[in-house]
């Protein structure tokens, strides 16, 4: 399942400077560009997206699109967040995906060609000071990209562990200046049922999705915003353009594709604790021991299939537990 040849994010700070590791990486992506336009010609996509090819120069089958700001990826990794197993292939964590607007299957990658990425907006709205409409290659060039490894762990127990490139929510936060009566932010999803079949009408399910968190959680230093993933912007099938990530919350919390973050002083209504809110708690930390109706003790990483014992919080204890128990 693994590239035979390191990735500079598989290679150990010990063995490489990262300047260095950054300048192969930066110059492989480029070179990435260019032989992918013949990709591009050969499978007869969009002129609006791109294969990517791994560093074999064989096609991976991940598709990206182009957009003004592939400039900006790979950003600097951040050596403070560390993993305790290998990266996920790309391949594998690219064709095994959650995102039930366009199939409640796993192959979401061949149900997102109709989804356009670009032009997008995302609204910054509700209790702040500042609410203001970004567009996305405005907000990204704005905000400091980094690179961060984390691990991500689905509530129906398979798990990754991959490099997103973002910036921290609590950025986006001090930007939007929240009044002191905001307590939550709540996050959308867009609502286009002719790009994503699952949300034509009739579909009995709450679109568009919609996620939510606390300021304290959305203002952790964990909680990220990310548009990129393996060193490029994300595909699709992860959320492109703009996502949620909340490592130690189950995956549904990390809600894909956003166009709108807005500050309420009421715990909002989210897609799945609106489903089923006995299954799918508004907190939803990850916890081997919290009842459940299937054993959270156990995960499976995607790819390998190990499987290994759940950790609570997902392993972020240091960083997040303070926030539950107060009071
Ligand atoms: N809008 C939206 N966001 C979503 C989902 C979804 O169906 N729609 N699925 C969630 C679930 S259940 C998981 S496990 C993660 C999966 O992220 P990945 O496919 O990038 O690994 O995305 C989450 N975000
Ligand atoms: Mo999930």
């Amino acid at each position: 399942m693994y590239l035979k040849k390191k990735r500079p994010w598989e290679i150990p700070e010990s063995e490489a400077a990262p300047e260095e590791a950054y300048l192969g990486r930066r110059r492989f992506l480029r070179n990435v560009g260019y032989l992918s336009l013949g990709g591009v010609m050969l499978s007869g996509l969009g002129s609006n997206i791109f294969g990517l090819f791994d560093d074999k120069g064989k096609e991976t089958g991940i598709k990206v699109a182009r957009t003004p700001t592939p400039v900006l990826y790979p950003a600097q990794r951040n050596a403070k967040y560390t993993l305790d197993r290998p990266l996920t292939d790309e391949r594998v964590a690219g064709t095994y995906n959650n995102f039930y607007e366009f199939t409640s299957d796993k192959d979401v990658w061949k149900h997102v060609d109709k989804m356009e990425v670009r032009p997008w907006t995302i609204e910054v709205t509700g209790l702040v000071e500042k609410p203001r409409t970004y567009d996305i290659d405005e907000l990204v060039r704005l905000m400091p990209l980094e690179e961060r490894l984390y691990r991500l762990r689905c509530v129906e127990t398979w798990a990754i562990a991959v490099p997103w490139t973002g910036f921290p929510m609590r950025d986006l936060v001090a930007l939007a200046r929240p009044l002191s009566s905001a307590k939550y932010i709540r996050m959308t999803t867009f609502m286009k049922p002719l790009w994503a079949s699952g949300q034509k009408p009739g579909s009995g399910q709450p679109w568009p999705y919609t996620e939510g968190l606390t300021m304290e959680e959305a203002t952790n230093e964990l909680t990220l915003i990310a548009t990129g993933i393996y060193g490029h912007e994300l595909p699709k099938q992860h959320g492109a353009p703009i996502r949620l990530i909340v490592p130690w919350k189950y995956g549904f919390k990390s809600i894909k594709s956003i166009v709108r973050i807005e500050f309420t002083d009421k715990r909002p209504a989210t897609f799945w604790n609106t489903i089923s809110p006995e299954v799918y708690g508004f907190e939803s930390n990850i916890d081997p021991d919290a009842p459940h109706p299937w054993s959270q003790k156990m995960e499976t990483m995607l790819g390998t299939g190990e499987v290994r014992p759940t950790l609570l919080y997902n392993g972020y204890g240091e960083y997040v537990a303070g926030i539950y128990r107060k009071g």
